[in-house]
């Protein structure tokens, strides 16, 4: 366990102060991991997980769309609730947030960005070096024979169907229990056990295995720091807790680190 005592700080306006010996090891640090979740994203105005869903679907449960049961169950209205976050996405930029992670990527030797969003913002923003451990709501493929396709229709009756088997098409994302992509997993696994600085921000650290990589990286000895709007299971487990927005603590800590 890193030195380090863990300090609890509640955002205010003005330019955050960060402790010294905190901007000391970032400074010095050339290995760094990222993890984030849907609230990073949230500043740009979509919603979080947690979040009340939209009128239209606030009777289900993310979780009991998100998975190949609920496709089986009624493939329509997975598809078109996909279709609709795909349109809510399309509405949206990258926030500040977003922006001062491809600073810190700019500046940082080794950066991994490990992401369970499949909004596609990071890489919108700039970010080279995103593992997208949950995939990417933008790209679709057949549920059957996994051909990927650019091109689909949206306002049909039907899912729309795959041109080479004539299976369903769906999103390429990770739903409840399905395996995580290999490779993008076995690179977060091994970046988190061997970078100097991990950090958890905008993310409950409910969703497993994405949320296993915190202890992969503090077993490690690694200076664990997580940035929520709220304190979360990992809170009592890291080296320092920045609570509030990531679209505001982020941009700070560059400004203090890289004066950026
Ligand atoms: C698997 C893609 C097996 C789709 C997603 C019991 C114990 C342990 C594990 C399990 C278990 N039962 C089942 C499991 C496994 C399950 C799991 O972990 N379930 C949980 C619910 C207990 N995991 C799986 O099923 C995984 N697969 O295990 O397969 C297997 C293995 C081998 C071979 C075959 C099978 C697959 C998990 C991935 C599922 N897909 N997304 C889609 O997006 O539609 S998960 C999805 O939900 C997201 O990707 C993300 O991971 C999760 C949501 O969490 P967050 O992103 O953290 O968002 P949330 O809203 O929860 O929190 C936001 C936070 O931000 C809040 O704390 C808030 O305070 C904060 N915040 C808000 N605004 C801001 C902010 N912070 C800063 N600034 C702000 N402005
Ligand atoms: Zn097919």
């Amino acid at each position: 366990m890193c030195p380090i005592t863990n300090t609890n700080f509640s955002y205010s306006k003005t330019l955050m102060e960060f402790p010294v010996d905190f901007i000391r090891f970032l400074t010095s640090a050339t290995r760094v991991v990222v993890l984030t979740g849907a609230g990073v994203s949230q500043e740009s105005g979509l919603r979080t997980f947690r979040d009340a869903q939209d009128a239209l679907w606030a009777q289900y449960k993310p979780e009991d769309l998100a998975s190949p049961e609920a496709f089986a169950r009624d493939p329509k209205l997975v598809w078109d609730w996909y279709a609709w976050r795909r349109e809510a996405i399309k509405g949206v930029r990258p926030n500040p947030g977003h922006y001062a992670l491809v600073e810190m990527e700019n500046r940082i030797p080794a950066f991994t960005l490990i992401t369970q969003n499949v909004d596609g913002l990071h890489r919108f923003a700039g970010s080279r070096n995103v593992l997208e451990l949950h995939g990417n709501i933008q790209r679709v493929r057949c549920a059957e024979c996994g051909t990927f396709t650019e091109t689909w229709g949206d306002d049909t009756e039907s899912v729309p169907l795959c041109v080479v088997c004539g299976g369903m098409l769906r999103p390429d994302v990770i739903w409840f229990g399905e395996a995580l992509p290999r490779a993008e997993l076995e690179a977060a696994v091994k970046a988190s056990r061997s970078c100097h600085v991990y950090f958890s921000i905008g993310t409950s650290g409910v969703v497993q295995p994405a949320a296993s990589l915190a202890y992969a990286a503090r077993n490690n000895g690694s200076v664990v720091v997580e940035i929520n709007a709220e304190p979360t299971p990992l809170t009592s487990k890291v080296d320092f807790a920045f609570h509030g927005k990531s679209g505001e603590i982020l941009p700070d800590l560059a400004k203090a680190v890289w004066g950026v």
